[in-house]
């Protein structure tokens, strides 16, 4: 059957030169397509062709939240008290609409945010699989029955769902990410106000319309689009004002940490995924080809605009200059520019202006730091691109990979995320130094080691302060059904996906049903069990 999507969207005419729509955009509030009650937009924008406009969206007012969330609170009574089976057979609806449009996703999420067709592909299927995963989930949510110190006495656990679940993404993985956090909010029975990243507002509604597709009740779920100082800002707002019961978000360090003060002086639930200066260490018995791989994957794949990105790069010095001959050629023959129209490339543009600008800036650090650039020229053109560049650069917004080596522990450039296609190499003189540096920063996401030495790795792994580690593999690429989430500045210790995520939806209601007949007091009213009298002469065993 061909994937038709019954989108409901609205063409508008632009002067967009190629053949692509530019539509106009709504939020989905209860299931009714809506603009901005003062009608204000915004644009979603190709970032490999700035031309080329995706649609006009609704700047969100402060009005337009709270009719979401309304809608999220009125909806709420009726989804929790849907068998939970049911939840799950509409999250699994879910999976197989997403099967049947992925092509037209992945077009999509690539002619929105830039990341190559294969890695859209990729993230597509994350959500696939983060709806089969839980569909099941639906038909367990289990709770526990478990022993009365008392006669004729049942105890029990429950898993009760939050209220309503303000959600925040960022644009880098805007349809894995808030997938893994809104399809366990919506199995526990919780309703959601979705406020869609600023530069994937189209496909945001296209996931949307497709979970309505699904069966989803109107008001379950409900997508404002807007930006991060307006609707965003609005939607933490409604913390304060005692109107969500649950904020999830992932994004920068600086903003989740406000909005944990938020959510923690009203005592609501967050979950924080923020952000990760990644340590992968390369030590001398590593399988060299499979560690260059793993680096330069991990540095330089979806430019290097994932929170699991490689940040510092730690060699020991024994390796130090076979691994970066082999690592500088790869570098300096990367593939640069718009997948959807050249095979093979390894990065396309920047998610945005706005992540170039903030990268370009960070890379600044570096240079005041006085750490060696021996690759890249900032920001490219038709002056000045990289051998490996395709298409016409001033059309998009694409950076040349850069690598910055002699960096020490004691340069802020160690320590801060540069969120884009760089790479910090820093030298270890041995294994106690590399973990010693690889836990120096102040993340604690994801972290990587290439050895071939079991000790080594058994000492990384359990000398590491991270949420993730791989051994003999990228810091980047976590699969589904395994618990996302870092310690340090990378989050508050919540995690994402598999079972563990259902912690961060739902509450443990703890009951017990009294079927004695009487008041019969915990402690207190326990029977007292005396021991027996009988001495035993151990010694005669001796
Ligand atoms: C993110 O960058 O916000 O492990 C998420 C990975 C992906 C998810 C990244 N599966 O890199």
């Amino acid at each position: 059957m061909p994937a038709v999507l019954e989108t409901g969207l609205e063409f508008i005419e632009t002067d967009n030169q190629n053949d692509l729509p530019c539509v106009k955009g709504f939020n989905i509030i209860n299931g009714m397509l809506t603009v901005a009650n003062d009608e204000k937009t915004f644009q979603s924008i190709n970032p490999a062709n700035t031309d080329d406009c995706l649609g006009e969206f609704p700047l969100s007012t402060k009005e337009d939240i709270n009719n979401a969330i309304l809608a999220a609170r009125n909806a709420f009574t009726k989804w929790s008290n849907t068998p939970a089976p049911t939840r799950g057979q509409i999250i699994g609806n879910m999976g197989r609409l997403l099967m049947d449009y992925k092509d037209v996703l992945v077009r999509l999420q690539a002619r929105e945010i830039g990341k190559t067709i294969k890695e859209c592909g990729g993230e597509i299927q994350e959500a696939i699989d983060t709806c089969l995963f839980f569909q099941s989930e639906g038909r367990r949510l289990y709770g526990q029955t478990v022993n009365s110190e008392l006669p004729n006495k049942e105890l029990f656990t429950y898993r009760r769902p939050l209220g309503v679940c303000g959600i925040i993404n960022s644009c880098n993985f805007p349809s894995a990410v808030p997938f893994w956090k809104m399809i366990p909010a919506i199995m526990c029975g919780n309703t959601c106000v979705w406020k869609s990243p600023q530069d994937a507002p189209l496909l945001s509604f296209a996931l949307a319309r497709i979970m309505h597709q699904a069966g989803l009740p109107n008001g379950v779920i409900n997508l404002v689009h807007g930006k991060g100082s307006g609707a965003g800002q609005y939607l933490i707002d409604a913390v304060d004002e005692g109107k969500i019961n649950k904020i999830s978000f992932t994004g920068s360090t600086e903003v989740g940490k406000n909005i944990g003060e938020v959510c923690g002086r009203n005592l609501v639930s967050c979950s924080l995924e923020l952000g990760g200066k990644n340590p992968l260490v390369v030590m001398p018995s590593a399988d060299m080809e499979n560690a260059v791989q793993g680096a330069y994957w991990a540095g330089f794949g979806t430019a290097g605009q994932r929170c699991t990105s490689l940040g510092n790069l730690i060699l020991h010095e024994d390796i130090y200059d076979e691994f970066m001959e082999k690592f500088m050629q790869k570098v300096k023959s990367t593939l640069i520019g718009d997948s959807s129209k050249y095979e093979g490339m390894l990065y396309g543009p920047m998610l945005s202006e706005k992540y170039a600008n903030d990268f370009l800036e960070a890379i600044k650090i570096c240079e005041i730091d006085g750490a060696k650039k021996i690759y890249g020229n900032g920001r490219i053109d038709s002056k000045n691109k990289p051998d490996g560049f395709h298409g016409d650069p001033d059309k998009g917004i694409f950076m040349w990979p850069h690598v910055y080596e002699n960096v020490t522990e004691n340069m802020n450039c160690f320590h801060e995320e540069l969120f884009g296609p760089a790479v910090t190499v820093v030298k270890a003189k041995d294994f106690d130094h590399a973990l010693h540096l690889a836990n120096a920063s102040p993340y604690g996401l994801s972290s990587a080691i290439y050895t071939n030495d079991r000790m080594e790795a058994y000492l990384f792994k359990s000398g590491i302060r991270s949420g993730m580690t791989s051994i003999n593999n990228s810091t980047s690429g976590a699969e589904a059904h395994l618990p996302f989430g870092g310690v340090k500045n990378s989050g508050n210790g919540t995690r994402e996906s598999g079972i563990w995520v259902i912690e961060a939806y739902s509450y443990w209601h703890a009951v017990n049903d009294e079927l004695s007949g009487k008041l019969q007091l915990a402690q207190m009213d326990v029977d007292e069990i005396e021991m027996s009298e009988m001495e035993v002469d151990w010694a005669q065993l001796s």
